[in-house]
């Protein structure tokens, strides 16, 4: 699978990240806790060099609780301040400025040290598209704030927006690509809905989800569809053939009454992305497994 990803218009807000990076104390990156690690830009830890770092598990109400544990303590572990955040409905959204305060400790300390008393600490929002920046913003900036304009001293035109007597937050997120180059990187993108999927093959994407499934919440699908409990899948015709019972159960059906697989795919994709098969996590803090990748990467 191939994909594509605006690359001009990305190119143009790392551009505005890098620019801005040096007025910022703390980058609060947003991840989706269902896949913490491809959703997680690698980029970033460049440009946010130097700076506190906070990372939220976004879109915690679709993820797998017993494993978004596991990836704060396997971001923790790396130094990050961790937060589990529903964006949508403002759960965990309150914990996230005690975080950016204990993540700014420090930074607080040496500026009163240095006779520097109350300037805000200033924040930025980063993120790959679709994660929940917005969301967030919006549901962190609340009603009661209003944005302080253009300050003067600070680069012109800059806005930000005061969260408290202590947070200020650059009102532009910072939006990065994914690592989608790894064709198990993309296809959890796609998973979930992030990559536009008008240039991927749904039905392909249901059968490695399938396969997945099979493997990981070996009930999902037949709960869902009310199909007989099947055993190990071992490859794709295996995948295929319960995409013609999820077919055939929910009347997915070609002219002559043949299952349609490829209806039965768009089915089977929307209903995951609604969490309708069930809260599932799509990859697991496995420390060789996930260190293996990144080196991969570097080397890329
Ligand atoms: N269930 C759930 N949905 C969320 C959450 N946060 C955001 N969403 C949904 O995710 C979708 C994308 O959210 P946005 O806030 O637009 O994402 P963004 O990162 O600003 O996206 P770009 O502006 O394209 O970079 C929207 O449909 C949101 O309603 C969350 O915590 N839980
Ligand atoms: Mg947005």
């Amino acid at each position: 699978m191939h994909f594509q990803w605006y690359p001009g218009h990305m190119a143009k807000a790392k551009k505005m990240m890098q620019e801005n990076m040096k007025l910022i104390d703390v980058v609060i990156e947003l991840v989706d806790a269902r896949i913490p690690f491809s959703s997680k830009n690698p980029d970033i830890d460049d440009l946010a060099k130097g700076k506190s770092r906070v990372i939220l598990l976004n879109k915690y109400d679709m993820a797998d609780h017993r494993y978004t544990n596991d990836w704060k303590n396997y971001f923790e572990a790396k130094g990050y301040y961790v937060c589990l955040v529903n964006s949508k409905r403002g759960t965990g959204v309150k914990q996230v400025q005690e975080v950016v305060n204990k993540a700014c400790e420090a930074k607080i300390e040496r500026d009163r040290r240095r006779g520097i008393l109350n300037r805000p600490v200033r924040a930025m929002i980063v993120g790959i598209p679709n994660v929940g920046k917005s969301t967030f913003i919006n549901s962190f900036v609340g009603k009661a704030t209003a944005k302080t304009g253009n300050k003067p001293g600070v680069t012109k035109g800059k806005q930000w927006i005061r969260l408290s007597k202590r947070i200020e937050l650059l009102d532009t997120p910072g939006i990065l690509w994914p690592k989608f180059e790894d064709q198990a990187v993309g296809l959890r993108l796609a998973w979930i809905g992030s990559i536009n999927d008008d240039i991927l093959n749904k039905t392909d994407m249901a059968f490695e989800l399938i396969l997945f499934l099979n493997q990981h919440y070996p009930e999902a699908i037949s709960n869902r569809y009310d199909i007989p409990p099947y055993g190990t899948l071992e490859n794709v015709l295996d995948a295929a053939k319960v995409l013609e019972k999820i077919a055939l159960r929910r009347a997915c059906l070609l002219k002559g009454g043949e299952p349609d697989i490829d209806k039965a795919a768009i089915l089977l994709l929307d209903d995951f992305r609604n969490t309708r098969l069930g809260n599932i996590t799509l990859e697991f803090p496995e420390v060789e497994n996930i260190e293996q990748k990144e080196e991969n990467h570097t080397q890329d």
